[in-house]
C-alpha cells in the first residue's frame, strides 16, 4: 500500500525508533517545549499515535529561561531486552547537558534523569548482544571535532563510563558530524550518522566494522540518504535517521526533512519521514538512493488512515498534543467545564520566559482553524488571544485588549524587532471567532464577532519561517495565549472551542 509523508507532519524532527514485538515507538525533539520529547506508538510503521512524552516533570525538564531552540535536542529511544527497559537519551542544552531516563511502559511514567559526564549533542546508546550497553555522542565540546564522535561502556544504573571513551568513525569530512547510532546487523557493526548540517547540505552516511571498537570503513556509497542536490524538490534537508527491521525482516529508516514552500523557506520545521532500505553489497541504502516522496510505497497492506484534523472544547482536559511554552507557571492553564482559562502572567510572547500559551503544531501547509474565545479586558495592559507563534522574535497574534474605555480586536506581525500592528477593530463583544486560512505562502486572518465576518489582513508564512531569522530547529506553533504584558492579567481568558482542518493530505492520491 501507498503512503504519505512525511508521516508525522509538524514540527517533530530528529527522529528515532524502537520496536519491541510487534510495536513500534518513536520521539523526536522538542527544544523549549514542555513535556518534552513526545512518545508516539504505531503497529505499522505508516500509522503513529502519540501516547505521551517522555519528560512530564520538571525534575526531568528544566527549562527555565532556556533561549529558542535550546533546551532538548535529538533524542535516542532503545528497548534493552536485558533488562526490558526502554532508554530514552537525550540533551538538555545549556542545563546540564547529556542524561537519559528508563520506563517499563513508554507511555510513562518515565524515571527521573541520570546524568552523564560526557558532552556533545544527539547521545545513544547501543545495547550489544552480550549484555553490555555503549554510549555515544557528539564530541564537539570535547575539542575533537575531527575525531567526531566518542563511544565508552556504560553503566546503565549509575550513567558512569567503565573506561574512558575513545573516538569512533568520524563521518567523510562534511560539516556537522551528529546524529550517531550503531547497529549490529549480522557480523557487522555499523555507525551511522548524519552529517552536512541539519540544513539544505543534510545527509547520512555510514560506516562499518567486525569490532565494535575497530576500524571502521566507510560505505562505498555514501551517502546512502540526501537531498542536498535537488533544490527544487519539495522535500529537503533529508537526514537524522534512525533504522529499524520490521516483523517481516525488511528494513526501514525513519529521519527529518522540511516541505519548503516554492520560495526556499520552510515553516513548518523539519518533520519525520519514512522510506525503504535495501541492501546493496551488505550496505544499507535508504530508498536504493532514489528521491523521498510525499506518497510512497509501503510496509505490506498497511493502510495509512492519519488526517490531521482536530477539534476541541477542553471539557474534558488538555489533550496530548498541547505544549508549554518552558515549564508552566501554576494555574495558568486550567480545562474545566465551560473550557480552557487561561490567566496571563507578567510574560509575553516576545520573552524568553513562561509566559501562558498552550500551543499545538501547525502540521499542514494548507488548514483552517478557528477559537472561540470570551475575553473581556477590564485593564489596559490585559490581552489574550491567539498566535502563530514561531519564536519568541517571530509570532503573528490575533488578539483583544484595552484602549482607554474600550476593548479592540488586533493584529500584530512580530518580526525580528519590527513589530507592526495590522489591524486594530473596535469590539461590540467580549465574545468571538479567531479563524486563520493558511496555504503554503500566507496567513488570511478573521475574525466573526456577533455573526458578522470581519478580514483583519494577512501575512506570509515567510515571516515564521527558519530561514527569515537566525539558525532556529522548531516549526509554527498556532497557541492560545494571555498576558499582562509586565503585570499579572487579573482577567480570565476562556477559550470554549479549538478546531483545526488540514488539507494537504487528499486521500485520493492514494
Ligand atoms: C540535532 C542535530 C541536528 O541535535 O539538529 O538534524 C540538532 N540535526 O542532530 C537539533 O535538532
Amino acid at each position: 500500500m501507498r503512503y504519505h509523508n512525511p508521516i508525522i507532519p509538524g514540527f517533530y524532527p530528529d527522529p528515532s525508533i524502537c520496536k519491541k514485538g510487534d510495536d513500534y515507538y518513536l520521539v523526536t525533539s522538542s527544544f523549549e517545549f514542555f513535556p518534552g520529547v513526545p512518545i508516539f506508538h504505531s503497529k505499522d510503521l505508516v500509522n503513529w499515535k502519540q501516547i505521551g512524552h517522555c519528560l512530564t516533570r520538571k525534575s526531568q525538564l528544566d527549562l527555565d529561561k532556556v533561549p529558542c531552540s535550546k533546551g532538548i535536542y535529538a533524542p535516542t529511544i532503545r528497548y534493552n531486552p536485558h533488562d526490558d527497559l526502554f532508554y530514552m537519551v537525550t540533551t538538555n542544552v545549556g542545563k546540564g547537558g547529556n542524561f537519559y531516563v528508563t520506563a517499563k511502559d513508554p507511555a510513562g511514567e518515565w524515571s527521573d534523569p541520570i546524568w552523564v559526564e560526557q558532552g556533545g549533542i544527539d547521545p545513544s546508546f547501543f545495547f550489544d548482544d552480550d549484555g553490555n550497553a555503549h554510549f555515544i555522542s557528539n564530541a564537539r565540546d570535547r575539542g575533537v571535532h575531527a575525531a567526531g564522535f566518542l563511544c565508552a561502556p556504560i553503566d546503565l544504573k549509575t550513567g558512569k563510563f567503565l573506561r574512558p571513551a575513545t573516538p569512533l568513525w568520524g563521518g567523510i569530512g562534511e560539516n556537522a558530524p551528529e546524529a550517531p547510532h550503531i547497529y549490529k546487523i549480522g557480523d557487522w557493526y555499523y555507525q551511522m550518522i548524519a552529517e552536512g548540517g541539519t540544513e539544505l547540505g543534510h545527509m547520512v552516511t555510514i560506516a562499518r566494522s567486525r569490532e565494535l571498537y575497530g576500524k571502521y570503513e566507510s560505505c562505498p556509497y555514501n551517502p546512502i540518504l540526501t537531498h542536498r542536490n535537488r533544490k527544487g524538490d519539495i522535500i529537503q534537508a533529508t537526514g537524522h535517521a534512525d533504522l529499524i527491521e520490521d516483523n517481516d525482516g525488511n528494513w526501514w529508516a525513519v529521519f527529518l526533512g522540511y516541505r519548503q514552500t516554492h520560495q526556499y523557506f520552510h515553516h513548518l520545521g523539519r518533520e519525520t519521514f519514512l522510506a525503504p532500505v535495501t541492501w546493496r553489497d551488505g550496505w544499507p541504502i535508504i530508498n536504493n538512493g532514489e528521491p523521498i516522496r510525499l506518497v510512497m510505497d509501503g510496509p505490506g497492506s498497511a493502510v495509512q488512515t492519519l488526517n490531521t484534523n482536530y477539534e476541541t472544547d477542553f471539557t474534558t482536559g488538555i489533550g496530548l498534543d498541547w505544549v508549554y511554552l518552558r515549564n508552566p507557571q501554576d494555574g495558568a492553564c486550567e480545562a474545566g467545564p465551560e473550557g480552557l482559562i487561561l490567566r496571563g502572567n507578567a510574560y509575553t510572547l516576545s520573552d524568553t520566559a513562561n509566559p501562558a500559551f498552550l500551543g499545538i503544531r501547525q502540521r499542514d501547509f494548507s488548514n483552517q482553524v478557528e477559537v472561540d474565545l470570551t475575553f473581556s479586558p477590564v485593564m489596559n495592559y490585559e490581552e489574550a488571544g491567539f498566535s502563530i507563534y514561531y519564536k519568541n522574535d517571530a509570532h503573528l497574534d490575533i488578539y483583544v485588549s484595552r484602549i482607554n474605555h474600550e476593548n479592540f480586536l488586533f493584529f500584530r506581525k512580530v518580526v525580528g524587532e519590527i513589530h507592526h500592528e495590522a489591524a486594530r477593530i473596535p469590539l461590540s463583544s467580549d465574545k468571538l471567532t479567531i479563524r486563520v486560512n493558511a496555504d503554503k505562502l500566507e496567513y488570511k486572518v478573521y475574525a466573526i464577532v456577533n455573526q458578522a465576518e470581519i478580514y483583519l489582513g494577512k501575512a506570509l508564512t515567510r515571516y515564521v519561517s527558519t530561514e527569515a531569522h537566525e539558525l532556529g530547529f522548531t516549526g509554527v506553533f498556532y497557541a492560545l495565549y494571555a498576558t499582562g504584558n509586565g503585570r499579572s492579567c487579573e482577567t480570565e481568558a476562556l477559550f470554549t472551542r479549538f478546531s483545526y482542518q488540514g488539507f494537504d493530505r487528499d486521500d485520493t492520491c492514494l
